[in-house]
């Protein structure tokens, strides 16, 4: 079995077959080689067919969130020149579907070339391709491979654009070859010891890097493994469904972690008998957190601090307790490149924090079409400038210790501080502000909001979301505290002190002072 979980069952022979026959439905639809497809789906069997059909027939899907909606999906379809997009018709009572024939009139208007709407839902509106039937099974299966085969996509071609955590305004697009990401992904198959025998359960949105491809949907299906797949990654859900599935791995963010621990106290861990590797990655996990993995869930914790430029870092399956619960891993690949540096790009001692700088095989040299922030984001040579700060162990395992980058990390879903500060300067009321990271003790971080007003006027952290959201943004990038200030605290060199105001926010909520 390939596939199993809420909806389809399919042994991998079945799963082939309905790619394949996707793969040539979306060449019929003028959909083929090089042409990009935002992909914006929940977790299901669409999902996985559409993306293994994309693959085989070389088109590019550009690896949307569920959470996203106009403003991203926007960027996302004119950057990546896209010509098509695939979303469910409902999905957590949002209409996908409206949205995504919105966006389609529009680039229409402006193209005037076709575009392409495909819908997974039983609800399907005129002009909508029907993506379950597009992913049926083909009547004539060897003739379908024979054309894919004629026509599939080469190896140094790209494979998927993967969206960066973003420091800039918008999200930037990594362009991952096949090359490199069937190393990324069969590599930390090795490392986490996903083959033939193994059920990886997939509960974050699927077009994340790390359920996609660490090892992911993809590391599980080239070894060989079976799929689950659930909507979400609720507790109770999860528990019943590794129970009755047999799931052997899976990955979550440390909220999601915290989330289980905390069932599990309450409830037991009996269900999870069957969990071997429970991976954690996205976000610093806390080491008193990490200590109670195996203890209450069972599970051996591997942590991951990956991203998706490329660089991953696993601890080992077999590393003493210790060295699993308070560093984040080491490269999967020997021929990764890791730099420990100051400002000024020197190498810190052995053992001292400092700046990550990487490079390596499964890592891109540089953003898609963004020469301006890749001057910056890269070295002359090549390497990316991660913009955490980390130290390495004697026994070459990092250890994440903070970060120098603009970007707010939400339970591991990232908000780059300047499209919100853009956002936020869109309201008449405002004269400066700074988005920064508020510590929360559920999701790591939320991200905080401090303006300075014209005079006369004010401003309700109600007025600053319904502005927001007005603008088409993802509700998990909206703010969630607004601090009036009269002036915003700067550094010697008169820039925004954001140093500072995350200790003032931190201050505030220790001492539950107003905003
Ligand atoms: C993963 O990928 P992205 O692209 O969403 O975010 C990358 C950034 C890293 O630069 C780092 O700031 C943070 O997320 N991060 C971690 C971490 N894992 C990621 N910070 C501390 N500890 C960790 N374990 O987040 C991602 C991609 C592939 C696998 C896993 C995570």
């Amino acid at each position: 079995m390939a596939l199993g979980g809420d909806g389809l069952r399919l042994s991998h022979a079945e799963l082939a077959e309905r790619a394949d026959a996707a793969a040539v439905r979306l060449l019929d639809l003028g959909i083929g080689k090089g042409d990009r497809i935002v992909v914006q789906l929940g977790n299901g069997w669409e999902f996985v067919v559409l993306v293994l059909a994309c693959l085989r027939a070389g088109v590019v899907p550009v690896m949307a969130l569920p959470a996203h909606r106009r403003a991203e999906l926007g960027y996302l379809a004119q950057h990546a020149e896209a010509i098509a997009i695939a979303v469910p018709d409902r999905m957590r009572d949002f209409d996908h579907q409206a949205l995504a024939h919105e966006l389609s009139n529009e680039v229409r208007a402006v193209t005037g070339a076709p575009w392409h709407v495909l819908v997974a839902g039983d609800d399907l509106t005129p002009g909508s391709v029907d993506l379950r039937a597009l992913c049926a099974p083909s009547t004539e299966p060897v003739k379908d491979r024979a054309r894919l085969d004629a026509s599939g996509p080469d190896s140094r071609d790209v494979a998927v654009f993967l969206l960066s955590g973003g420091t800039t305004g918008l999200p930037k697009l990594i362009a991952r070859t096949h090359d490199d990401y069937v190393y990324n992904a069969r590599q930390s198959a090795k490392v986490s010891a996903v083959d033939e025998a193994s059920a990886y359960l997939v509960s974050l949105p699927a077009g994340h890097n790390f359920p996609l491809a660490c090892p992911g949907i993809l590391g599980t299906l080239l070894s060989g493994g079976r799929v689950v797949t659930l909507p979400s990654p609720r507790a109770d859900r999860v528990f019943r469904t590794v129970a009755a599935e047999g799931v052997t791995h899976t990955a979550v963010v440390p909220a999601v972690a915290a989330g289980w621990l905390e069932h599990a106290t309450e409830h037991g861990a009996t269900e999870l008998a069957g969990l071997r590797v429970l991976q954690v990655g996205g976000a610093r996990l806390a080491d008193e957190l990490a200590r109670k993995i195996r203890p209450v869930l069972g599970a051996t914790l591997q942590q991951v601090f990956g991203m998706a430029e490329g660089l991953l870092n696993f601890t080992r399956l077999d590393d003493p307790e210790d060295r699993v619960c308070s560093t984040q891993g080491r490269p999967i690949c020997p021929a990764d490149e890791v730099r420990i540096v100051d400002e000024l790009d020197a190498d810190v001692p052995e053992g001292q924090p400092g700046l990550l700088l990487t490079r390596g095989p499964y890592t891109p040299r540089g953003y898609y079409r963004a020469p301006e922030q890749n001057a910056r984001a890269f070295t002359a040579d090549g390497c990316y400038r991660s913009g955490d700060i980390c130290r390495r162990t004697a026994e070459g395992y990092l250890v994440v210790e903070g970060r120098d980058k603009d970007m707010i990390n939400r339970g591991g879903e990232k908000i780059s501080a300047e499209e919100i500060e853009n956002l936020a300067y869109q309201l008449p009321q405002v004269s400066r502000v700074a988005a920064v990271a508020m510590p929360d003790s559920v999701l790591g971080e939320r991200v905080c909001l401090y303006a300075v007003l014209r005079s006369g006027t004010s401003l309700t952290l109600e007025e600053v979301r319904a502005s927001m959201e007005q603008a088409g943004i993802a509700q998990f990038k909206l703010p969630e505290r607004l601090v009036v200030v009269d002036e915003l605290a700067a550094t010697k060199v008169g820039k925004i002190d954001k140093k500072a105001l995350r200790a003032d926010i931190a201050h505030r909520l220790q001492t539950g002072a107003p905003a």
